[in-house]
């Protein structure tokens, strides 16, 4: 079997970003809208009256200060709170394609690979903006790769359930050259009328390419073992999806964008992930302490400090457990990546690192990478 490497990343920002004033003033006059529209029905006991965010909860809640958007017009309108897409054509590159290409196309440069020597392309995010062709087909096809091209989705895990499936297919010769791309558009499927959601996501698009580790160069990140892991649970979840439409009953409309218990989520999902850490170093033999970096998912601040703790057996030093999510808000299965991407400077050869992803599913998957 083939061993594999990360040889390289590559991240595409959108050109907006939102801080959390903005964010909160476009909630705050929806909400007065929404509660004068419905004055009636709230009088009567029909309704319940909005309440309207603030940032200091929202920064001591999450540690979340701006997030980045793929528009931010339609966003900050409080009749609105959605980006504003014109519609593309059959003849144009899709606006998920788009953004695949141009984190994949930093990636290649990095790896100082050509487009065409690509014979794999994963496209692994939470929402995908159709149901068929692939994204991932039409993102081949507009890099000029060769292979195969398929979309996987197991929301924020998605990055790292599909580096596993580009390992392996590259590890068992389907594949010589893969990328993983991860194009979360969450303000597409955030819920920017409620209080509880409207400041969690952000969007971005992250790419990784992997390789046999005979191909790899210094700076490469030898993929050592991977590790999945599901379990079911309804504390994450969006019912949108092709049967609708065809549904016969009521349903609430914010059952088809992100919903979630956080508080429930955060409970439950931080122990799992600590176990699976540690349970995935001591099957390779590996004590925590041979660990350097922790490149966790950004979901939220105290969640990621206490993994860290719980991984390490003490407090992190700065930058063992980088943060982007104060910047990039929740960017779904890219955050790990853009952590990744951002912070994996001043290692040395030999050291070793921790990529892990976790949320909706609940999906965890943990990657244990070393530096070549
Ligand atoms: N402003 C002011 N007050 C607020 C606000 C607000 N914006 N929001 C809630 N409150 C109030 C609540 O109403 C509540 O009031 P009360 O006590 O009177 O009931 C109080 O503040 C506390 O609320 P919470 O218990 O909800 O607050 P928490 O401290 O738990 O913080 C968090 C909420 C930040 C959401 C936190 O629970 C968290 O981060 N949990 C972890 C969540 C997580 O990791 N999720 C991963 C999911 S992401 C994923 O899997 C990807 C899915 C696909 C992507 C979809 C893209 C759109």
């Amino acid at each position: 079997m083939e061993r594999t490497a990360i040889t390289g990343t590559g991240l595409w920002v959108p050109p907006y970003a939102i801080d959390n004033a903005e964010l909160v003033a476009a909630h705050r006059a929806a909400v007065e809208r929404w509660n004068a529209e419905h004055a009636e029905d709230i009088a009567a006991g029909r309704a319940e009256a909005r309440d309207s965010s603030s940032e200091a909860f929202v920064v001591k809640a999450s540690g979340i200060h701006r997030r980045y958007v793929v528009e931010k017009s339609g966003v900050l309108d409080p009749g609105r709170l959605r980006p504003h897409l014109p519609l593309r054509r059959e003849d144009e590159l899709s606006v998920q394609a788009e953004v695949c290409v141009a984190a994949a196309r930093e990636a290649l440069a990095r790896a100082g690979r050509a487009p065409g020597e690509v014979d794999a392309v994963l496209v692994a995010c939470s929402n995908l903006q159709r149901a068929y062709p692939a994204v991932a087909i039409e993102v081949q096809q507009a890099l000029g790769a060769s292979g195969f091209a398929f979309d996987l989705n197991v929301a924020c895990s998605s990055a790292t359930f599909g580096l596993q499936t580009a390992a392996n297919a590259i590890a068992c010769g389907h594949a010589r050259r893969a990328l993983v791309i991860s194009p979360e558009l969450t303000s597409g499927h955030n819920n920017f009328a409620l209080r509880e959601f409207h400041f969690i996501f952000g969007d971005a698009c992250t790419a990784m390419l992997i390789e046999p580790l005979a191909d790899a160069g210094p700076g490469a990140f030898e993929i050592l073992s991977t590790r999945l892991q599901t379990r079911f649970s309804n504390h994450i979840r969006n019912d949108f999806g092709f049967l609708n439409r065809c549904e016969d009953g009521e349903r609430d409309p914010d059952e088809l964008l992100f919903r979630q218990n956080g508080r429930q989520v955060f409970r439950e999902v931080c122990p799992l992930v600590s176990e699976q850490i540690l349970k995935h170093l001591a099957d390779e033999g590996l004590e925590p302490s041979a660990v350097r970096r922790l490149w966790l998912h950004q979901a939220n601040l105290g969640m990621n400090e206490l993994i860290a703790r719980s991984v390490l057996g003490r407090e992190p030093a700065a930058g063992e457990a980088p943060v982007i999510l104060d910047e990039f808000a929740n960017t779904s299965s890219a955050g790990s990546v853009i952590a990744f991407h951002r912070h994996r400077g001043g290692l040395r050869a030999g050291d070793l690192g921790v990529l892990c992803s976790f949320g909706a599913g609940y999906s965890i998957g943990s990657v244990l990478l070393r530096q070549l």
